[in-house]
């Protein structure tokens, strides 16, 4: 009895000197020693930490991106989230203008962006990171895209990001995809974008509105913004219509706006015909309509690559934009 008990307490002892049962984990720690200089003990006892999540699994499993156009579009584009919108602005009114002045970007789409990611900070997500992060490192669905490159990648981020800005890692709260704070940044953007607007040495993504807002206008700035530019205007399609034209993934602008004329798909506001752009496709429960999108949108996707994401931002920031200056 005595010696099944030993046995045991050794077994239980052993484990807890490596990363975990997670597969790969022990690979991952030895990695973040030698190419980040972290302390391999520390992301050991971190990945130990790291709880995975069934729920992360199945959200992943099944995103909002894939429904249609006419389904998506009602989760964001309601009265509350305009009113909230409006509100929102009208409340930081002076910050948001000063990031959008230095980072050259429209205030309706930083809004609108808080708006579609956190409802304005109501909704920052309450997965943890660590597990989030880990468990789309080490257990990727099977979905016929294995992105647990990218999530592994971020994971690594995550841990800078520990040291780099004091975040307390098995505490700090995300989406399920490990988006963290109002802007849902994920770690890599937190390190490359997120600014420190109120000048307190830290980058707050979660309590500090000016850090959130300078932070969301530098990321839509660093990304290729034009200030004042269209977004997208909806297209007439001809007939004949090379639908060659129209873009599957990604959205930057390639074509001009008089080649795409000439393939079929013409702006419903007038466009200079150098301007480049490209044609989005949305399924409307009458069929599809087809819009003309050009570098804004482009940057929008940045943020997420679905033309819905890009689509109800657009939208969301326009009504609140009109609702602003009623
Ligand atoms: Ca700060």
């Amino acid at each position: 009895m005595n010696r099944i008990f030993t046995l045991a307490m050794v077994l239980i002892l052993s484990t807890a000197c490596r990363a975990g049962d997670h597969p790969g984990a022990d690979e991952f720690a030895a990695k973040a020693a030698s190419e980040q200089q972290l302390n391999q003990e520390e992301v050991a006892s971190l990945l130990q930490d790291a709880r995975f999540k069934q729920s992360i699994v199945d959200a992943m499993s099944r995103p909002a991106e894939g429904k249609p156009w006419h389904q998506y579009r009602p989760i964001f584009i309601t009265d509350k989230r305009i009113r909230g919108g409006v509100k929102f602005w009208r409340e930081n009114e002076a910050l948001i203008n000063k990031a959008a002045e230095k980072y050259r970007v429209d205030p309706h789409i930083i809004v609108a962006i808080i708006g579609v990611e956190t409802f304005y900070g109501g909704n920052t997500g309450s997965y943890r990171v660590l597990d989030a992060l880990a468990t789309l490192s080490f257990y990727y669905p099977d979905t016929g895209n294995d992105r647990s490159d990218f999530f592994s990648s971020e994971l690594m981020h995550f841990m800078v990001l520990g040291n780099e800005e004091g975040l307390p890692l098995r505490e700090v709260t995300g989406s399920y995809a490990g988006a963290m704070g109002l802007g849902q940044f994920m770690p890599s953007s937190y390190r490359e974008y997120a600014v420190d607007m109120d000048g307190d040495g830290r980058r707050d993504l979660w309590s500090s509105l000016p850090d959130v807002i300078g932070s969301v206008a530098n990321y839509l700035h660093r990304h290729g913004w034009e200030l004042g530019q269209p977004v997208t205007y909806p297209a007439m399609m001809a007939a004949d219509a090379n639908m060659e034209l129209v873009t599957k993934r990604d959205f930057k602008p390639k074509k001009s706006v008089a080649e795409l004329a000439e393939g079929g798909f013409t702006s419903s506001e007038p466009v200079s015909g150098d301007t480049l752009a490209a044609v989005a496709r949305l399924e409307e429960k009458d069929g599809d309509h087809h819009f003309i999108t050009f570098k804004n949108f482009y940057v929008i996707t940045r943020y997420n690559r679905s033309p819905l994401y890009a689509m109800a931002v657009y939208e969301l920031s326009e009504a609140i934009r009109s609702g602003f200056e009623q």
